[in-house]
């Protein structure tokens, strides 16, 4: 089997420090969070931006400043989000691809998201492809509904997305497919075969579904954007502490961890 790939979503748009009083929200501290996860197992993080009151922005100068101190530390993968937070315009979530990251998360289908709507219309969604074509951005397929696996082949039928695709399934998201291992078993068979796929269980799908994908070939995504618990009731104490203990479960089922650049053959992101 592949080598597994970790990808850590950090902080997200929506959790608060009041909800877990450990989230990181400044470049500095995402920094540092993001550096400890790399240490721990992680190759991918998953990028959002907080402001100076800690709310979500799309700031292209927060965002240069957060990867280039991430940079500076470690050659994990920055992989920037254009979901953004609920109530972005598109150009603002499209905003810090101008930074060309080495990959960036391309919602395929508008979904309900707990109260709201992550809203996704098909121009929009081939608009960024098309930019992330242009800028040889990697994009990971968001999966919050099976329809946008469907989504995802046209864009490839259009030539704006491309084989090896990387679908990320985020499942649980109140509104979107539920976060039960049948569903998952259905999205992974409705994938091509050539692809490669993560999962981000929301909450406590976190840990069942990462395992899940672990025996089955799959990667998986951990951090407080998806789960800010370490156990019912028990706050997770950082980042770091989910990915350490996906690095363990998967050893212990002998899987092996894969280092940023093992990660980048695996995704066949262009390292020339
Ligand atoms: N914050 C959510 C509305 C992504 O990063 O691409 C969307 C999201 C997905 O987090
Ligand atoms: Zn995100």
């Amino acid at each position: 089997m592949e080598k597994l790939i970790i990808t850590v979503a950090v902080c997200g748009a929506e959790v608060t420090k009041k909800e877990n009083p450990n989230l990181p929200t400044t470049p500095e501290e995402i920094a540092e969070d993001v550096y400890n996860c790399y240490l721990k197992g992680a190759s991918i993080v998953h990028l959002h931006a907080r402001d100076e009151q800690g709310n979500p922005t799309s700031d292209v100068q927060v965002f240069r400043k957060t990867m280039d101190l991430i940079k500076s530390k470690c050659n994990i993968i920055i992989q920037i989000s254009t979901g953004g937070a609920l109530g972005m315009t598109p150009e603002e979530r499209a905003a810090p691809l101008a930074l060309k990251p080495e990959m960036a998360s391309l919602t395929c289908g508008t979904v309900n998201f707990g109260t709201g709507v992550f809203w996704n219309p098909p121009d929009l969604i081939e608009n960024f492809a098309l930019k992330m074509r242009e800028l040889g951005v990697k994009p990971e397929i968001e999966v919050f509904e099976a329809g946008m696996i469907n989504n995802a082949l046209q864009l490839q039928k259009k030539g704006l997305i491309q084989q090896p695709i990387h679908f990320d399934f985020v499942m649980g998201v109140p509104g979107g497919i539920t976060g039960n291992v049948r569903d998952l078993i259905y999205l992974v068979e409705s994938i091509p075969s050539g692809s490669t796929w993560s999962v981000a269980g929301i909450g406590r799908h976190e840990l069942p579904l990462g395992v899940v994908a672990i025996i089955l070939g799959g990667h998986v995504r951990v951090g407080f954007e998806d789960n800010i618990y370490y156990s019912k009731g028990v706050l997770a104490q950082s980042n770091a502490q989910l990915v350490e203990r996906i690095v363990r479960i998967s050893l212990e089922l002998g899987r092996e961890v894969a280092s940023p650049d093992e990660a980048r053959k695996i995704l066949g992101i262009d390292v020339s």
